[in-house]
Formats: C-alpha cells, structure tokens, sequence
C-alpha cells in the first residue's frame, strides 16, 4: 500500500511529488485542498463542516467555546475526515495533512490545567503519520511574519508554552519527527521538506498504516 501521512505547519507542494501523487492537504478547520498536476488552490474560507464552522468561529474570536469543548471539537474534526483520508491512502495518494493530532495536545495542553496525557486521548487511534516535519521557527521571529497577532492563540507567551508542549511530544519515539529550521530561506526549506518527503513516501510503500499514539 501507497501510504504517506505528514502532519506539518503549512501544506506542502513539491513537484517531484506531483509528477506521481495527489497531494490532499486537511487543515484544523477539516478544509480540504487537493493538488492535481501543479496547480493548486487552497479554498481559504471553505467550511466544509459543520464542526469547521465551530472552530473557525472560534479561532476567528467570533464566539467563545469552553477549553474541553473546543479541545474535543478539533480532534472530533479529524475523526469525520477518517474515512475520507483511508480511503484516499488505500487509492495510493499521499495525504499532507496540516497540524494534526499534535497541534491538538500541544496548544490545549498549553492551557493552564490541562495535562499532555488528557489532551492526547481523544486522538489515540487516528491514521498514524509516516512523517511529522516540525518547522521551527522561534516565537520571536514568528511573530514577525504577516498577520500574527489576529487569531486566538496568536501571542508570543502563548506560543512560547506550546513550544515546550511540541518538545514533550517530540520525545515519543514511535513518532518519525523530523525538526526543519523554518529559519533558512525558502528554497532550503524547502529542499528539505522535499528530500524527508520523497524518502518517507518510498519507504512507506511497503507499510501498513499504523495508529497513532496506541
Ligand atoms: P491552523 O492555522 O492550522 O488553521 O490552526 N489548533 C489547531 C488547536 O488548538 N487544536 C488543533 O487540534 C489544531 C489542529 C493551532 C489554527 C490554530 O488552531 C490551533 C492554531
């Protein structure tokens, strides 16, 4: 089986990959983006579900949701896109998928009260990632990008603890993490997202799909 799950902080587009696969990108709020022989459209205000709705809502600060209510609305954001991401991995297509089960327990358990432990169950069992690429990218030089500040969650103390969460779950070995310094230029970026991809999506030919965090 064709199998490549990657969960990392913006979708991914690679030309070497597009010659053999089509790329499907699920981001937080369960927008879909699918890439077809180089051309690309990311459907910024899809909001193909009722739960997206919800969380965009939210995370816009539209409405107020309650830290396990919210918590729990994520993770059962990605479960709704199971069935669609098996059946697209058993037709042998890369799946890139944005964020993922591990932005849920890094910024929940961000939140005073909540420990790593609680914020992963809800998500144990989900399609397990071949390859999670983290780009780092220190709080201080992110918050010198465009827009930072507009959503919730979008401070600089704010991102500083999630760091420290995404080092906890960096720590579980059954997990391939891959660190890139989102601080080179684009193009090295870039050339190594590609060469971790393409190697991982080789290798993940021959391998069943795991489940995470079980
Ligand atoms: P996006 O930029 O990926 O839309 O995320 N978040 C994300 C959570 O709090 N829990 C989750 O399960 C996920 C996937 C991270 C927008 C914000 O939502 C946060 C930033």
């Amino acid at each position: 089986m064709q199998v490549g799950l990657m969960a990392l902080s913006e979708p991914l587009v690679i030309p070497e990959l597009l010659q053999r696969w089509t790329v499907v990108g699920i981001d937080s709020q369960g927008h879909q983006e699918e890439v077809l022989a180089g051309w690309r459209e990311k459907e910024k205000n899809d909001r193909s579900t009722t739960i997206g709705q919800l969380i965009s809502a939210y995370l816009e600060k539209k409405s107020d949701l309650e830290d396990h209510t919210v918590h729990l609305l994520f993770s059962a954001n990605r479960w709704e896109r199971v069935p669609l991401m098996k059946k697209k991995l058993e037709e042998g297509i890369t799946l890139v998928v944005d964020r993922y089960a591990f932005s849920g327990a890094a910024f929940t358990s961000a939140k005073p009260g909540f420990s790593l432990d609680w914020c992963m169950k809800p998500d144990v069992g989900l399609p397990k990632p071949d390859l999670v690429m983290f780009l780092q990218l220190s709080p201080a030089e992110a918050a010198l990008r465009g827009q930072f500040g507009e959503e919730r969650y979008e401070t600089s103390a704010f991102q500083r603890a999630v760091q420290q969460q995404f080092e906890e779950l960096r720590k579980d070995s059954t997990v391939n993490w891959q660190v890139i310094d989102a601080s080179q230029s684009v193009d090295d970026v870039h050339k190594s997202i590609s060469s971790h991809s393409l190697h991982t999506v080789s290798a993940a030919q021959s391998l069943p799909l795991g489940e995470l965090w079980k």
